[in-house]
């Protein structure tokens, strides 16, 4: 096995074929790194990742780009699983996971959080602003007022209708859902200029979660880790099952081992429902880069898409998937 240092020496001299485990892989491609470079997860990534691109052209960092690109879902009321106009809990409040890493390895997150439209900022803020990287609930929402943050109300008419309908409808409550509409995380990561990496994820979680419940997108190393010497990698899904598998952390090592993007991807979503088949009726989808630019994404299930922003445009991507 190479070791890191050999791996980037490698692939900075083009295509090369390195051993990981029992198998021989080609890790990396000729010609040279796509930079800049956006992607993201689901289809609102598309316009995110427009936002992030004007930054990334701009010369700006990675990490500015990132966060400009996911604030335009957060602030967006028709998407109903991010930020502002996010499905609460079962009791109707509206709570908010993130976090963000960058190029330094330096993290920064916030968990349960209230009334605040941009929770990514506040999560920027806990990384640059605290000896912290990590705040959740009342004590987040106190720093992030701190910090000049304003207190809203985050639950629009549509969701708390919908909220009313579920309770309505029985509220019947499954911690895991199937069914991947309600339920839809943006992660974003990025390469700038002078080729440093960035990432970021944030939502609103499982629609009708428990009060208090929070997933893996403010986990940093589950549903988000970044490695400037070697990639990153991102996750959207039902969080328990990343949280459980470590799953962005797991795609970045396979990723430091030599597998492509979209290997390490699909290794890490075998693993989850390898050790735990009961996830293979639910939905997760990881989504990675690599140092050079090159990105790959893999699900349990149909369904999950990517936005890629290069220099040659924007598009959606269908990610491959493991079941049917
Ligand atoms: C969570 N991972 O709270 C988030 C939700 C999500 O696609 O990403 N859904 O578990």
């Amino acid at each position: 096995m190479k070791t890191r240092r050999e791996f980037i020496k490698t692939a900075a001299l083009g295509a090369a074929a390195l051993t990981a485990g029992n198998a021989t892989r080609l890790i990396a491609s000729t010609g040279p790194v796509r930079k800049p470079l956006v992607v993201s997860t689901w289809s609102f990534g598309m316009p995110a990742n427009v936002a992030a691109w004007k930054k990334l052209v701009e010369g700006e960092r990675a990490l500015d780009a990132i966060e400009t690109g996911v604030r335009v879902c957060e602030g967006d009321p028709e998407v109903r699983t991010v930020g502002y106009g996010g499905y609460p809990d079962r009791d109707g409040y509206v709570t908010l996971d993130s976090c963000i890493m960058d190029e330094t390895g330096n993290a920064g997150s916030v968990a349960f959080l209230q009334h605040i439209k941009h929770p990514v900022s506040v999560a920027r803020k806990v990384m640059e602003e605290t000896p912290h990287v990590m705040l959740v609930g009342e004590g987040a929402l106190r720093f992030a007022l701190d910090q000049g943050f304003e207190k809203e109300n985050l639950l629009t008419p549509k969701a708390k209708a919908s909220w009313k309908q579920w309770l309505k409808d029985g509220g019947n409550y499954e911690p895991i859902r199937p069914d991947q509409a309600d339920h839809d995380t943006i992660s974003m990561l990025a390469i700038d200029q002078t080729g440093d990496l960035s990432g970021c994820c944030t939502t609103s979680g499982l629609s009708y979660k428990m009060h208090g419940r929070v997933g893996d997108s403010p986990i940093i190393g589950a549903a988000l880790f970044v490695d400037n010497e070697i990639g990153g990698a991102c996750a959207t899904g039902v969080g328990e099952a990343v949280i459980k598998t470590v799953g962005s952390f797991l795609v970045v090592e396979l990723m430091r081992q030599g597998l492509s993007p979209q290997e390490a991807c699909k290794a890490a979503v075998e693993r989850i429902v390898n050790r735990y088949p009961e996830y293979r009726k639910v939905q997760v989808g990881f989504l990675a880069i690599n140092k050079r630019g090159e990105a790959g994404a893999f699900a349990i299930g149909k369904g999950f898409q990517y936005a890629v922003h290069d220099e040659t445009g924007n598009v959606l991507v269908d990610a491959e998937y493991l079941l049917g």
